[in-house]
């Protein structure tokens, strides 16, 4: 069994930050991984994350495959659905959408996936999912068919986010979407972070350092960002040097 949760909470302890890129079966060509994972090797990313709403079946457990030849970084899945479980990667982001009032996406599909994980050594990572209001609808706001949290009201998102930590989960996972207009702003970061006692991770909407070092400096543990890199894989050049915080180790091949 994979230790990238310990890991993580080791990382913590030690006030050092985390920063995963995302990678989206549906867009990366096969052909660009080597030259894309060397950009993450020079970088300050401790993770890579792979997953999309909506990837053809095999395509995760093969892109994995080949993202593993070439990195030490631990590869965590962050599955739009039960078809993108593969055991090649280390860690699985057990996701509930806790946000919405879904039963699918609260339980449905993870009764769906458990023969297949168990076929694996995955390090299963229990994390409340919460969507929050980004501005514009999101691919997530779509294919789940639930409403995101409303921005202005940070408190019920405190509550949803303590919740899921008190129901046991591992990990909260603030959510503004892919391609989002707006991240999810300092003032909730540091409200749900205060609140809780378990590992935070935000992503979208992020496109530059100045907003990865405001979310750590608001308290997120482990930043995550998919577009950006997309779009500009120059921006990886801002990332090489140490940011004005401490980052976990690369992981161990
Ligand atoms: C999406 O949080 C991730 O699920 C990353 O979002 O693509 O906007 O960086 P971006």
């Amino acid at each position: 069994m994979k230790t990238i949760y310990k890991d993580i909470l080791a990382s913590i302890s030690k006030k050092e930050k985390g920063l995963a890129v995302l990678i989206d079966p549906d867009k990366m060509v096969f052909e660009k991984v080597p030259s894309f994972i060397e950009k993450v090797n020079a970088s300050v990313t401790t993770h890579i994350f792979v997953g999309g709403s909506t990837v053809d079946e095999n395509t995760t457990e093969t892109l994995v495959e080949e993202i593993k030849k070439y990195t030490k970084c631990p590869v965590v899945l962050f599955p739009g659905d039960v078809t993108q479980i593969t055991g090649k990667a280390d860690a699985i982001l057990f996701l509930s959408l806790i946000s919405g009032r879904n039963p699918e996406y609260l339980i449905g599909k993870h009764i769906a996936s458990i023969s297949k994980l168990e076929e694996t050594n995955l390090d299963v990572i229990s994390t409340g999912y919460i969507l929050i209001e980004s501005g514009k609808e999101t691919a997530v706001e779509r294919v789940t068919g639930t409403e995101p949290l409303s921005r202005a009201n940070i408190q019920y998102i405190v509550d949803t986010a303590k919740a899921g930590e008190l129901l046991g989960m591992k990990l909260i996972y603030l959510e503004a979407g892919s391609g989002a207009k707006l991240a999810v702003s300092k003032e909730i970061i540091s409200k749900v972070k205060e609140a809780l006692n378990i590992p935070l991770i935000v992503g979208g909407g992020i496109k530059n350092k100045k907003q990865i070092e405001s979310a750590y400096n608001a308290g997120v543990d482990l930043v995550v960002i998919g577009t950006a890199f997309e779009e500009d894989e120059s921006f990886f050049d801002d990332l090489r040097s140490p940011l004005s915080v401490g980052h976990f180790p690369k992981g161990e091949k």
